[in-house]
């Protein structure tokens, strides 16, 4: 390993000693707690708990100085991943710069934008062919060589952080691919490396399971199970036929996976994406979603991460109900000892789903209506990722006031794939694994594709161009107005399209559609309206980085305004109060202030975006039209 230095030696080797023991006294019962909600039936189970905590103690011992060093920062500062300054960017390793030393060279890019956090996509050795874009590993411990090696990874970690910028990679725990190691030698007949995964001897095991669970790719991989020949049984494969399920009740994948995710610890990742989190516990005769021990997986994960390696975050990728995805950040007394941060992909789809609407209503609700974050946890708020939108968190979750129906969510959808009502809409999506009878399921397409920016330049239009560039500006100001993650999906930054060809060439899953490779727009008008995006992103993020009112534990009030086209929220901290609003609809409107608690106060406010000023009582936001109202002075305000 490099660049650690000696971690064990002298005084420093002492006082990192003495912190360990000080964490694991500490967390030792927590860990054990989770552990127990998982294998605590086991005859065996003091044995697994006496191993976990072995191989915690060995990564610690491995763990290099200058991680040390950051856990012993972070635990100090542990809000650090809820400060306004913290700004994510998310992109491929290959579509971004080509490979892990030449994100190096982009660094400074990453800086103008103040992004401190960067989630680099299908960075580990996946299958041959098709990894479902990175998603299928066959080793946990070597990177994708194309990228370069794991020790560029280390160098790329070591340099992103001496920047201020921690390093987050996906960590697909559900399933390996079935080139893994463990998958080849089930395959080659060993009892023990079948027992990793679900494999199912006759179909009447399969059918205890099969009747209640959904389909995430229900076109392009139909079914959860995929017969394997040299098994001569089923396995399951929830995602594409060559990635298996985990099966996690066998603790050694447990302790496997353990060692997986804190030897890249050791080699610089700071947060982990935990892939596909809702699926990692199967019960049969349920959904086999969000099961009591796919939480206690994490928590316990969390807890022996904390005891080992302090400075890591993990970030939960549950792509579920609003409802159901709170719950990672731990229910009932195990509230905040789950997930650090974790995707608001309901809040996602909903702006989405405003956007269309012309409706901010909706999305209103859920924000007001959601629990408050434990503290210590935060979400990450996103617009765009590698992924389709996926529709499925706002559909019906049970009665809430911010769901939809179908029919609603079909006309969203229909929005998306370029269909008003009265004709053709402004967008340039397409409809992601719909098949008659289920209409409704994701939509791909880039922001500025979905937004208007494709079609605006196809017909050379500057005032459509204008507007879309209105729409991607007002979704990035929901989002960085926020508490939690802002973060900022490639290419999004500069209106890149989709791209047909992509998405033509790699057939079969058409996500390739908006995961185009990073370019300037050589168009000119596309161009300009690249540059106008990038430029307001980064004023925006400026105003945000520097105001402690956007800290993630800021008191936040969401308003019912007259005008339901408006997102409205107050929020209180350091000293500090802001009301952000967003307009939804192409229709300009006045705000009454007065209307807005604490009254009159917001008469001397002024716009940190510097876009409006209040007149009197009133404010004036244009059609997409957003501010970010300062109140002068901090003023006491009515709860
Ligand atoms: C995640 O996604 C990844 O983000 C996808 O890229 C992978 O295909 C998948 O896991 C398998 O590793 O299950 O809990 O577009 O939203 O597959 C979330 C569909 C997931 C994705 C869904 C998702």
């Amino acid at each position: 390993m490099t660049g650690g230095g000696n971690s064990n030696s002298g005084a420093a080797g002492a006082d990192s000693q003495a912190r360990f023991a000080a964490r694991l006294a500490a967390g030792r019962a927590q860990s054990l707690g989770a552990l127990r909600d998982l294998y605590g039936r086991r005859s065996d189970f003091a044995a697994i708990a006496e191993r976990v905590f072995a191989e915690i103690e060995s990564c610690h011992r491995r763990r290099p100085a200058v991680l040390r060093e950051l856990d012993n920062r972070r635990q100090r500062q542990p809000d650090w991943f809820e400060q306004p300054g913290l700004i994510g960017y998310t992109c491929y390793v290959d579509r971004f710069a080509g490979s892990f030393n030449q994100v190096v060279d982009r660094i400074p890019y990453l800086k103008s934008l103040g992004v401190s956090y960067l989630h680099l996509l299908s960075v580990l050795k996946a299958r041959p062919g098709d990894s479902d874009g990175g998603f299928a590993i066959e080793d946990y411990r070597q990177t994708n060589p194309q990228l370069g090696s794991i020790d560029e990874l280390e160098q790329l970690a070591a340099a992103l952080r001496a920047e201020g910028i921690s390093l987050c990679v996906d960590f697909v725990y559900n399933h390996t691919a079935r080139e893994h190691a463990w998958a080849r030698r089930a395959m080659a007949g060993e009892r023990r490396y079948r027992d990793y995964y679900f494999v199912f001897d006759s179909e009447t095991q399969k059918r205890h399971y099969e009747p209640w669970l959904q389909q995430v790719f229900p076109v392009s991989a139909p079914g959860n199970f995929t017969f394997e020949q040299s098994l001569d049984a089923w396995v399951w494969t929830t995602f594409y036929p060559f990635q298996w399920d985990l099966n996690y009740q066998n603790p050694q994948v447990f302790v496997e996976m353990l060692k997986n995710l804190l030897y890249l610890a050791n080699r610089g990742v700071e947060v982990f994406r935990m892939d596909a989190a809702a699926f990692s516990w199967k019960r049969a005769g349920t959904d086999c979603l969000n099961q009591p021990e796919t939480h206690a997986l994490l928590r316990a994960l969390r807890a022996l991460v904390g005891i080992a390696a302090p400075s890591v975050v993990l970030k939960v990728e549950a792509i579920v109900g609003a409802a159901q995805a709170t719950m990672y950040f731990g229910a009932a007394d195990c509230r905040g000892r789950e997930g650090h941060i974790a995707y608001h992909n309901a809040l996602m789809a909903s702006l989405w789903r405003s956007l269309a609407q012309e409706n901010a209503a909706k999305t209103l609700y859920l924000l007001r209506d959601l629990p408050r974050n434990p503290p210590g946890t935060a979400w990450v708020n996103y617009l765009r990722c590698h992924d389709d939108i996926g529709w499925g968190a706002l559909l019906d979750e049970r009665g809430a006031n911010w769901s939809s129906d179908e029919a609603e969510l079909q006309r969203v959808v229909d929005f998306y794939d370029g269909l008003g009502e009265g004709g053709e809409s402004y967008a340039r999506g397409r409809r992601f694994q719909t098949q008659a009878g289920h209409q409704v399921h994701g939509t791909n397409g880039t922001l500025a594709s979905l937004a208007g920016l494709e079609r605006a330049l196809q017909a050379g239009d500057p005032g459509a161009v204008d507007l879309a560039v209105a729409r991607i500006t007002l979704l990035h100001s929901v989002i960085f107005s926020q508490s939690g993650v802002p973060l900022i999906n490639m290419g999004d930054e500069v209106g890149l399209l989709n791209d047909y060809g992509q998405a033509d060439r790699l057939g079969g899953d058409g996500r390739w559609l908006h995961r185009p490779v990073w370019h300037r727009p050589e168009n000119p008008l596309h161009r300009r309206a690249g540059d106008r995006i990038l430029a307001a992103l980064q004023a925006m993020l400026a105003a945000r980085g520097a105001n402690p009112v956007f800290h993630a534990r800021a008191e936040v009030q969401f308003i019912e305004l007259a005008q339901t086209a408006v997102l409205a929220a107050a929020r209180r901290y350091g000293g500090q109060t802001v009301l952000t609003l967003a307009n939804f609809s192409a229709q300009s409107c006045r705000i009454d202030l007065q209307s807005v608690p604490p009254g009159g106060a917001w008469r001397s406010a002024t716009d940190l975006l510097g876009a409006v000023a209040v007149d009197g009582d009133t404010v004036a936001l244009a059609g997409y039209g957003r501010a970010w109202l300062q109140l002068q002075q901090a003023t006491d305000y009515p709860e």
